[in-house]
């Protein structure tokens, strides 16, 4: 009994000097001491912050060989590329907490793992493309560069290099859009579809509203997020609404209205309910995305394991060599 109760007063402790610890703004390394439950939420942001990167490549992705020219394939390509780069990274910040890239590639693939809803929607003509750069990275960014300032160091490092990539994306997507809103009535009308279709599944990116967060008081109490939902979104809806307008396209909601009082837009709530099953249904390409990275991780299986076999000959040689 008194074993129980001296445990206890010792992790009370670390818990205080912990919280103290987040209170003064300090960031938390991998081998300090940390409450298993902030470890928790880590790498359950984390790694859906990874699978959203690698998934997110695949609605691209089915467009690099069909982009209209070749500055646009080698723009994409390139993009691309940097979400498999941002994956990895933060793979990597995961592994710092303990949690193993098997395991959480496991996860994935068998379906019990969430990725950004963002990724589950079909790009169905090349103005989709610069949409999704546009307000999918747009939205990123905001979110992103918010959590630069998050209280675990291996997060926070991994999100400094994303961001900075994530900001050319969401230029490169407006760039397209703006090319095409500047274009015949037909690339016109593609752009305004395409902002039709993207820009509820980019609100629904920041996630559910505060009040219907689950995870937002503790991640804010720890400092693992630093604003609440409603505020990145809010902040993404008061910096987009002038892009769109510059390029003279409309933002499809009627509700949408400058507040004077608050300083910002008016805008329709986002539909939680949708945002909520599609996260874990996956919505109506989600199926599909899933198909396609399996495939792509039993096609790659002889690539890893190549490298395995090279990079064991090579130690060996080094080995030998010693
Ligand atoms: N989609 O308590 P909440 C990119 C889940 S990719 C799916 O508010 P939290 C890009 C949430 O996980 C970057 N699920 O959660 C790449 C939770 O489920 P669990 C994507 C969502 O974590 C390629 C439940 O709903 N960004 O930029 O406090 C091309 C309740 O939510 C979503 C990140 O990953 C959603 N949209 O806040 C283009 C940023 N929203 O785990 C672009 C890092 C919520 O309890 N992540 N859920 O089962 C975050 O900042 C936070 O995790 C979120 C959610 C704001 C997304």
């Amino acid at each position: 009994m008194e074993n129980t109760h001296t445990v206890d007063h010792e992790e009370a402790s670390r818990l205080a000097e912990f919280e103290r610890r987040i209170d003064n703004g300090d960031i938390i390394e991998p081998n300090d001491w940390m409450p298993a439950e902030y470890r928790r939420l880590l790498i359950r942001q984390i790694s859906q912050h990874a699978h959203s990167e690698v998934i997110g490549m695949l609605p691209e992705g089915n467009w690099i060989s069909r982009a209209p020219s070749l500055r646009r394939k080698l723009g994409l390509l390139a993009k691309v590329q940097d979400e498999g780069g941002h994956g990895l990274y933060l793979y990597a910040a995961a592994e710092t907490l303990g949690a193993t890239r098997d395991d959480m590639v496991a996860a994935l693939l068998e379906g019990r793992a969430k990725y950004s809803t963002l990724m589950t929607y079909p790009t169905v003509t090349w103005a989709d493309v610069g949409a999704v750069g546009w307000l999918g990275d747009g939205a990123g960014v905001i979110n992103q560069t918010s959590l630069l300032r998050t209280s675990y160091g291996p997060y926070a490092r991994a999100l400094a290099r994303i961001c900075m990539e994530e900001s050319f994306h969401q230029r490169q997507g407006y760039e397209i859009m703006c090319a095409m809103a500047d274009g015949g009535g037909e690339q016109r009308r593609m752009a305004q579809g395409a902002l039709d279709r993207w820009w509820a599944p980019a609100l629904m990116m920041f996630g559910p509203p505060d009040d219907a967060s689950p995870n937002s008081s503790l991640s804010m109490r720890w400092r693992i997020k630093r604003e609440s939902n409603d505020t990145l979104r809010q902040r993404f809806v008061d910096a987009t609404v002038p892009q769109a307008e510059a390029i003279g396209l409309r933002v499809p909601d009627p509700q949408l209205r400058w507040n004077e009082d608050k300083g910002g837009y008016d805008f329709t709530p986002i539909d939680t309910d949708e945002l909520l099953r599609v996260a874990k249904t996956g919505g109506m390409a989600g199926l599909d995305r899933l198909t396609a990275r399996r495939a792509a991780v039993e096609e790659g299986a002889w690539v890893r394991r190549a490298m395995l076999t090279h990079a064991r000959k090579q130690r060996l040689a080094a080995g030998e060599a010693a």
